[in-house]
């Protein structure tokens, strides 16, 4: 599919369930956000774990360069080895190397039918096994394993007043995750249901869900998707978007949770994210009552030094998706290794030795 920057995620989607496909990148903004900033950002977002992140997602790409000729290769080829793959320079590059214009996408056959599952636990440890075990049995059927803890849960239900708690109000952590399969194989919610059962038995989680109809699944979804709402109307967070292997995840979170609880002990945490990709979502929010602008004043910044620190000993990453910005440029340069620095700034300096594109971003 050949789509220019300005074409919305959505309308992507759109052009290639038109021709019976499937383009598989999707997120809370897919309505307004355009493809010119989510291939610079490389966003991810929710069906990563099954598909990839938007540089997997690519096969060609036309970008102008800083000097202001037109790197032309909008070509749909899904091999070629002449070279240096130089779209996945400016894929990722948030704007500094040169401005995408078009992009050749990748589409996949459109799935016969998908099931979508809610499933609680009790902790992260837990939702870890689940994972595991759901790997294990559905493989390549899985398209998004979340994690949402009962904080980030209980913030979504307080704060967006047409939200419901699913398991009959109980607020706890949970699992959603969705399955999909191609025409053919008609199995899915008969394995879905029988592995379901086994975690039930096995107590890995206390309870779970799988879904009736799209409603259901939509209104779980919306759980998920409405976090962020959530945490801006109770007063903001101090965001955190870390990865690590996923065998790390609890250990992450545990030392984390006990760090920022030493740094501010009332302070909230609303953890969440794509647990199946080794990213949370590690936001900390300002005790029940306590001013929020005030909060993040006095605490910001030590409380992301302490989680960007947990993340970073355990080999992990302070920006899992959401890129560097402005905000965590000095951390990129604090932690980079001096060889990945180097190489960064000579690319810069080669393609854009005026220091036109995006100024002030990333390096
Ligand atoms: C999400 C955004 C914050 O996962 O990345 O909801
Ligand atoms: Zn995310």
């Amino acid at each position: 599919l050949t789509v220019e920057a300005g074409c919305t995620l959505r309308d992507a989607q759109r052009a290639a369930a038109e021709a019976g496909l499937l383009f598989p990148l999707s997120m809370g903004s897919e309505e307004t956000c355009q493809l010119g900033g989510v291939l610079s950002t490389n966003a991810g977002g929710l069906a990563v774990l099954r598909y990839g992140t938007a540089r997997e997602l690519v096969l060609g790409l036309e970008v102008v360069l800083p000097d202001g000729r037109i790197l032309d290769g909008l070509s749909a080829l899904r091999k070629n080895n002449t070279g240096y793959d130089l779209k996945q320079l400016f894929l990722g590059a948030e704007g500094t190397l040169g401005v995408i214009t078009a992009a050749v996408l990748k589409l996949f056959p459109r799935p016969h039918s998908h099931e979508t599952v809610l499933l609680a636990v009790t902790n992260l440890r837990a939702a870890c096994e689940v994972l595991v075990a759901v790997r294990a049995t559905l493989g390549d059927c899985v398209t998004s394993f979340e994690f949402v803890t009962h904080e980030a849960l209980g913030l979504v239900l307080r704060h967006l007043p047409d939200s419901r708690a699913p398991f009959g109000g109980a607020v706890t952590h949970f699992v959603l995750l969705e399955l999909s399969v191609r025409a053919g194989d008609t199995h899915l919610r008969s394995a879905v249901e029988a592995l379901h059962k086994q975690l039930l038995d096995d107590g890995v989680v206390q309870d779970g869900l799988v879904a009736t109809n799209e409603s259901q699944r939509a209104a779980w979804w919306r759980l998920r998707e409405r976090i962020p709402a959530a945490e801006r109307a109770a007063g903001g967070s101090v965001k955190h978007d870390v990865s690590v292997e996923i065998g790390d995840l609890a250990q992450l979170t545990e030392s984390a949770a006990a760090a920022v609880k030493q740094l501010v002990p009332n302070s909230r945490c609303s953890i969440y994210g794509h647990i199946g990709d080794g990213n949370l979502h590690f936001n900390v929010l300002a005790a029940d009552g306590a001013d929020p602008l005030l909060f993040r004043e006095q605490h910001a910044a030590a409380i992301s030094d302490a989680v960007h620190r947990c993340a970073l000993a355990l080999g992990g990453s302070f920006s899992a998706e959401h890129g560097v910005g402005q905000l965590k440029r000095g951390l990129l340069r604090q932690t980079k290794s001096p060889v990945a620095l180097d190489l960064m700034m000579r690319l810069k300096a080669s393609l854009d030795p005026k220091g036109l594109m995006n100024p002030g971003k990333m390096l």
